[in-house]
């Protein structure tokens, strides 16, 4: 069995399609293990959350997911440039939602390494990323979960602590898992920097970049950052989201081989 953790769709099927003829995708054989961010921005959001979803995948949440699922329940509007209004329109959305929503925001690959949508900062144990994403699909999965996404939005407060609580408490989660690029030192959280790893802001660095509590050998897979261009410096992070939605290229890494795929550039 072979195992592809797959980077940020955004809606661009065609690409993802490319990309699964380029793998040679055997469903029998082959699973597949998305980035998150499977909506938004791109053409085809519908037929890209279809396709996934019936290949029996699994996805990790990312932000675009969170909000569109918000939105689904009333808690956001869609904005007309994530090109979304369709998902929400069709005949199954309450089915494809259902099973948006049922994903977790870590995953913990075959290799033993994590999967999330934006990263890890570097104070949290693999174990403790487990217990705190657990915290958040609990909520997700819950008869309550329109509290989580009425309390969802917002980048305060910043920073972690172990003794936050209540819907601040998942919020700073959520935002660690899915939206995190910048950390300083003290773990505060940088929303503005989306560009590149340099010029960055006084006092902060990508969460890949400073010492991490966790071993060598435990590698972070992440999407998210589509400026990385699928780089960074360290093997202990695994950038995927090669900004297909931004006229580049989809990319697919075998987890058995380490082998990385790539779909036809500007496809989307
Ligand atoms: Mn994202």
């Amino acid at each position: 069995m072979r195992h592809f953790v797959i980077g940020d769709v955004q809606g661009c099927r065609a690409a993802l399609e490319d990309l699964l003829t380029r793998i040679d995708f055997d469903a029998t054989n082959d699973q597949l293990i998305f980035a998150g961010d499977l909506v938004a921005r791109g053409p085809d959001s519908l037929g890209t959350l279809r396709l996934i979803k019936g290949l029996a995948a699994r996805t990790v949440l990312g932000n675009h997911d969170l909000h569109l699922l918000a939105a689904f329940h009333g808690h956001a509007s869609v904005k007309p440039k994530d090109r979304t209004q369709a998902v929400l329109d069709a005949p199954d959305a309450a089915e494809l939602m259902a099973w948006l929503q049922q994903q977790p925001v870590l995953i913990t690959l075959p290799t033993g390494d994590v999967l999330t949508h934006a990263g890890l900062p570097p104070r949290w144990t693999v174990a403790q990323a487990q217990a705190l994403s657990s915290e958040v699909e609990n909520a997700l999965r819950s008869p309550h979960a329109n509290a989580f996404f009425a309390a969802m939005y917002g980048n305060e407060p910043s920073t972690w602590h172990d003794d936050l609580t209540g819907p601040e408490r998942l919020r700073v989660i959520t935002n660690h898992f899915t939206r995190m690029r910048l950390i300083s030192a003290n773990g505060q959280l940088n929303f503005q920097h989306k560009a590149g790893n340099e010029h960055l802001p006084e006092g902060f660095k990508a969460w890949f970049d400073w010492p991490t509590v966790r071993p060598a050998g435990e590698r972070v897979f992440f999407g998210h950052w589509a400026a990385l261009e699928g780089i960074t410096q360290t093997p202990q992070a695994i950038a995927l989201d090669t900004g297909c939605v931004w006229g580049r290229h989809l990319t697919a890494y075998c987890l058995e081989t380490g082998e990385r795929f790539i779909s036809t550039p500007g496809l989307q």
